[in-house]
């Protein structure tokens, strides 16, 4: 045989070796730009996408934002320059997300908003949203409340962060549906920032001003109501009895104050939605329809079903 005909033997016989080669498909990149670290809900909610990332084999990039839009302003650039295949954003406020996110649709890299949503004129500069109903908890937890005081009292409210969803939806729902109790009355609300340090503060210093005239606390979450309930304990006060406490996100620590009787009620806002962000990421990727909106379950706990669940809850 001709050594001609030999080598192009062995190069075709190489050729169709490769192939035959399993081809490994590259991991998938995603940036994630996380808030901060605010709060147990946003811990609960890190660990969600860091373990499901993981559980994938997924490249998970992590930005913890520490509070700061500027901060997740820069991790998403740096999203961009590392090329990854898709970002995921929980925007801390609602506004000046526009150029970043252009950036990003520029580049061709899809941009999935996660547990909080923006204000924006350009509807193309994400694929969908996927969180909770801030609304609907705000209006469940008045309903509890009217129920639970005979629709008279005067609250004070700790706010989440100033110009964030949550914040800015809890407030409206609540009040809202107030204004079917005239008897219901806020008498004072300030920001805590979702922290528990900052709800202690806010909490000692409605007590200062009001005294035993507070009969009610709505807090946007949980760690400023188990703050308040420190403030309240402090003041020589009993958190649930003297003062009803009314919270969202129940998380585990405040539920277990629902069934001590030092919250009253908890609106649930869970956290653990890793896996459908990135299940949400393939679909779109792989060009699949997406929903726009993906509100998760929520529901409430109060004396009546807490300790039923105590156990079983996960965050
Ligand atoms: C709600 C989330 C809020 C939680 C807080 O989805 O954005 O931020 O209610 C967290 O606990 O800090």
């Amino acid at each position: 045989m001709t050594s001609l005909l030999f080598r192009s033997r062995l190069v075709l016989c190489a050729a169709l070796a490769m192939l035959a080669l399993p081809v490994v498909a590259k991991p998938l990149k995603v940036g994630f730009a996380q808030t901060g670290a605010e709060s147990a809900w946003r811990t609960a909610n890190t660990n969600s996408m860091k373990s499901e990332a993981e559980k994938r084999g997924i490249e998970l990039k992590f930005a913890d934002g520490q509070g700061k839009q500027e901060n997740q302003i820069r991790a998403i650039r740096s999203f961009v320059a590392q090329r990854v295949d898709a970002i995921v954003l929980a925007p801390i406020v609602e506004t000046g997300w526009d150029p970043v996110l252009r950036e990003a649709k520029r580049a061709g890299i899809p941009v999935i908003l996660t547990d909080r949503t923006i204000q924006t004129a350009d509807e193309s500069l994400y694929a969908c949203f996927i969180g909770s109903d801030f609304y609907e908890e705000g209006r469940m937890a008045a309903d509890w409340l009217a129920k639970k005081v005979g629709g008279k009292g005067s609250i004070v409210e700790l706010q989440g962060t100033p110009g964030s969803a949550p914040a800015n939806e809890r407030r409206r729902a609540f009040a809202d549906a107030l204004s079917k109790h005239p008897g219901l009355k806020i008498v004072d609300s300030q920001s805590g920032d979702f922290r528990r340090a900052g709800g202690k503060e806010v909490m000692e210093a409605f007590l200062k001003k009001h005294g035993r005239s507070i009969t009610v606390v709505y807090a946007h979450n949980d760690d400023m109501a188990l703050g308040a309930v420190q403030a309240i304990e402090e003041a020589g006060l009993k958190p649930g009895t003297d003062v009803v406490i009314v919270s969202i996100d129940a998380i585990k620590e405040a539920i277990q104050a629902v069934v001590d009787g030092k919250i009253n009620c908890t609106v649930e806002c869970n956290p653990l939605f890793g896996p459908k962000v990135y299940d949400t990421v393939a679909k779109l990727l792989a060009g699949k329809p997406i929903d726009r909106k993906s509100f998760n379950k929520d529901e409430l706990f109060d004396s009546s079903n807490a300790a039923a669940v105590i156990a079983s809850r996960q965050y």
